[in-house]
């Protein structure tokens, strides 16, 4: 239920059950998440780009795998459950390089919160964003509660949970929840620009900005500071950096290597 393709240092996986407007079955969920754990692995892979098959990015889990309208789901085994698709936004999040979302069409429930986990969002002006779960009765999960208001607000994050009112892709450009929003037809361009640049990027400096930034997000100024000094004690000793010193001063672009 899952295409990946990689070319030119990056890695697409597209999410392909377009019938359902890929919504999570166990095999597709199963197959995501050792595609991007493979993709965090490989040293070749320099940028992760997450999109969806046919309509859209995705409808969240498939309904029709998880009824729980009989009373025969157990609170234990929803952890189950639960736990692989955190395995997959921990994945997403701890991978040390950069990761897209491209959303075109409805990314909803636990898709829509797979997106926030991402480190960019690059959205269609078709795509709508919804926190589907209230209208079921449920709460957002996949990381919903800690991603959805450091994005956007407290707010804003309470409305969209609790109406679960789609968002467009315009609106969630204002409201800082995609990084930018361009005409659908651009979608595709617009995501392997942005993945083209971080892919002949300094990599490993990709990969400690992201640890910066995420632990900074739960962590105090003091912190912050010296796990700054640590993380900057690495990136001074990659080949990348020497390299772009040189670059400079030779009046040049610097030519990474990820390294
Ligand atoms: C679907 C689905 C779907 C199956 C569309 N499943 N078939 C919860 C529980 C426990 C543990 C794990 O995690 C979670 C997290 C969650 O993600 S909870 C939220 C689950 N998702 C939803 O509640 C969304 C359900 N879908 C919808 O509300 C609509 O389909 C949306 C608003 C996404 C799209 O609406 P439309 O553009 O009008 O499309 P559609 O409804 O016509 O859908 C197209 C087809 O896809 C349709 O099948 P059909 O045979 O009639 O063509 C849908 O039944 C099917 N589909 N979502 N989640």
């Amino acid at each position: 239920h899952l295409v990946t393709q990689t070319s030119e240092h990056i890695s697409t996986i597209t999410m392909n059950r377009p019938e359902v407007l890929n919504a999570f079955n166990e095999r597709m969920l199963a197959e995501l998440n050792e595609a991007v754990a493979e993709a965090a692995q490989d040293e070749d892979i320099r940028c992760v780009i997450l999109k969806g098959a046919g309509r859209g990015f995705g409808s969240g889990q498939d309904l029709s795998e998880f009824s729980s309208a009989d009373g025969s789901e157990e609170p234990l085994e929803v952890s189950k459950h639960l736990g692989k698709y955190h395995q997959l936004i921990r994945t997403l999040q701890k991978m040390a390089k950069p990761t897209i979302a491209s959303v075109h069409g409805v990314a909803a429930g636990i898709s829509c919160n797979i997106t926030l986990a991402c480190d960019l969002r690059i959205a269609a002006d078709n795509a709508r964003f919804i926190q589907a779960f209230a209208r079921i009765g449920l709460v957002p999960d996949g990381g919903g509660g800690y991603f959805l208001p450091r994005l956007v607000g407290i707010g804003k994050a309470l409305e969209m949970a609790m109406l679960a009112d789609e968002v467009s892709g315009p609106e969630a450009e204002r409201l800082g929840l995609v990084n930018k929003c361009v005409p659908a037809a651009e979608l595709e361009q617009a995501t392997l620009q942005v993945a083209q640049r971080l892919a002949y990027g300094p990599t490993r400096a990709y990969g400690l900005i992201k640890q910066l930034m995420y632990q900074g997000l739960d962590s105090d100024l003091a912190s912050s500071l010296k796990l700054e000094g640590e993380l900057q004690g690495r990136a001074i000793t990659t080949e990348d950096h020497r390299e772009a010193i040189r670059a400079f001063f030779e009046k040049r672009a610097p030519k990474y290597q990820g390294k």
